[in-house]
């Protein structure tokens, strides 16, 4: 039987057999469309799968850890929108609270009590949020954070680790992580040194390079900017006590410590990795997952430095999307359920993880490859390389070409991994145990072929 599944305009094919499996005709003709129009054919270029090769798959739908692509072929998930879909995708109480929203409008510029009610439930998870701003992204968080301290402080420098990534902020893009890393494009073109030569890129988990740092641009350094575990290498845990040394030291020097938590926030546990390594940051990032996976960041942290912020203070920072109704109905709706599951969710994502991850790693091994996997929580990575991956010029020495052909060959047996050695990868409350039993023997079938 053939079924419609949409429409994309007059001359693309928009029926096609359910689940065809193995035919990729469709996505085919999808891409080359898509070619003529966006840079590399996509709107943000991980998803060009260059780092992979192989054909990037044309979503058309997802349901729990399941997505299927133009041509019908399923896959079990592992990138989850890069994070956020902690619960699963279209988990019927978040598309229902939209749905709810959308029919009451979809955006006014003006402020809606639903802002106040997300912002309650942020507060009530990291305390050390006292006050937040909402903003459409984790860009927009991140690049408002970093104004926010040097107005704060009234200091130009900021501390930034080689291979974290904040967001494509000209002040961030400096050798950062994630697409940039992936794509072997050490700071961006067009990013002018006058705005990047007040952003000091260290190795992350090096005490003794901060230390040397501070001590160089004594009383010039205005924050700390770090993701605690990292996600945007791949995923790098802290060592331990490093969280607590930023913490330390920024204090002793009037910097501000900020915890770029857009992966970890409410992922690693409910209170994010402030939560599990009891730290608390001046400052506070958060992304997509406090939106269900719709359009929203926020920054937030210490009362007295976030009364900086317009109308309250002299730093401007503004946006018609901030605060979007439908986004903050999607967001409510995931953290109440995180929240009232928080006890027994966090615990299983992290058995299931560890299972995922072990799993594959014995598949490697039998099969004579190199693989080290490391994790936190539900976010976890598969360096292929021997030995612990703890800072970025670890990361880089694993074997790309053959994560590359672990990946094709995963996709091939529908598992969907991030197309990059240097993205973490995330499993949500849909996966069950018969999901990663399937993605392990996936992977024995990649590393044997
Ligand atoms: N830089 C994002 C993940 N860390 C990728 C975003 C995307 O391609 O959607």
């Amino acid at each position: 039987m053939l079924t419609p599944i949409g429409l994309y305009g007059s001359n693309t094919l928009a029926i096609l057999e359910p689940m065809a499996g193995g035919n990729k005709r469709l996505s085919a003709q999808l891409r080359a469309r898509a070619e003529k129009l966006f840079p590399g054919g996509v709107n943000s270029p991980v998803r060009a799968f260059r780092a992979v090769g192989g054909e990037a798959p044309m979503v058309m739908r997802a349901s729990g850890c399941r997505l299927w692509d133009a041509d019908g072929n399923e896959y079990i998930d592992y990138v989850g929108s890069w994070g956020p879909i902690i619960l699963g995708h279209a988990a019927p109480e978040v598309v229902e609270a939209v749905q709810r929203a959308a029919a009451e409008g979809m955006s006014f510029g003006a402020s809606t009590p639903a802002e106040a009610e997300l912002a309650e439930l942020v507060v009530g998870a990291l305390p050390s949020i006292e006050m937040l701003r909402f903003v459409s992204s984790g860009t927009e968080a991140t690049m408002s954070a970093i104004r926010v301290a040097r107005a704060f402080t009234g200091r130009k420098y900021i501390i930034k680790f080689e291979g974290c990534y904040h967001g494509h902020a000209d002040s961030l893009l400096v050798k950062a992580g994630s697409g940039v890393a992936t794509l072997g494009i050490p700071g961006s073109a067009g990013v002018l040194e006058e705005q990047a030569c007040y952003t000091l890129a260290l190795p992350f988990n090096s005490e003794e390079g901060v230390a040397q740092a501070f001590a160089k641009y004594k009383d010039g350094i205005a924050a700390i900017i770090v993701e605690p575990i990292v996600g945007n290498m791949g995923c790098v845990p802290p060592q331990p006590g490093y969280l607590k040394t930023l913490r330390e030291i920024t204090q002793k020097n009037g910097t501000l410590l900020i915890f770029d938590e857009v992966m970890t926030g409410f992922r690693v546990a409910f209170g994010g990795a402030q939560e599990l390594y009891g730290v608390r940051p001046d400052m506070t990032i958060l992304g997509k997952i406090i939106g269900g996976g719709l359009p929203v960041g926020a920054y937030g942290g210490r009362a007295d430095i976030m009364r900086m912020v317009a109308p309250l203070g002299p730093v401007y920072q503004a946006g018609t999307l901030s605060g979007n109704p439908l986004a903050m109905a999607a967001g409510i709706a995931t953290l109440r359920r995180l929240k009232s599951e928080r006890q027994s969710l966090y615990p299983r994502l992290e058995s299931l993880s560890s299972t995922l991850m072990v799993g594959v790693t014995h598949a490697a091994q039998e099969n004579g490859v190199q693989v080290t996997a490391q994790g936190v929580g539900a976010m976890f990575t598969w360096f292929f390389r021997a030995g612990e991956v703890r800072d970025w010029d670890d990361a880089a020495e694993s074997n790309t070409a053959q994560f590359a052909s672990f990946h094709r060959g995963m996709l091939e047996n529908g598992i969907y991994l991030p197309p990059s050695q240097f993205e973490a990868a995330f499993l949500s409350a849909a996966h069950s145990e018969e999901d990663v039993q399937r993605t392990i023997r996936a992977a024995h079938e990649t590393f044997a072929a």
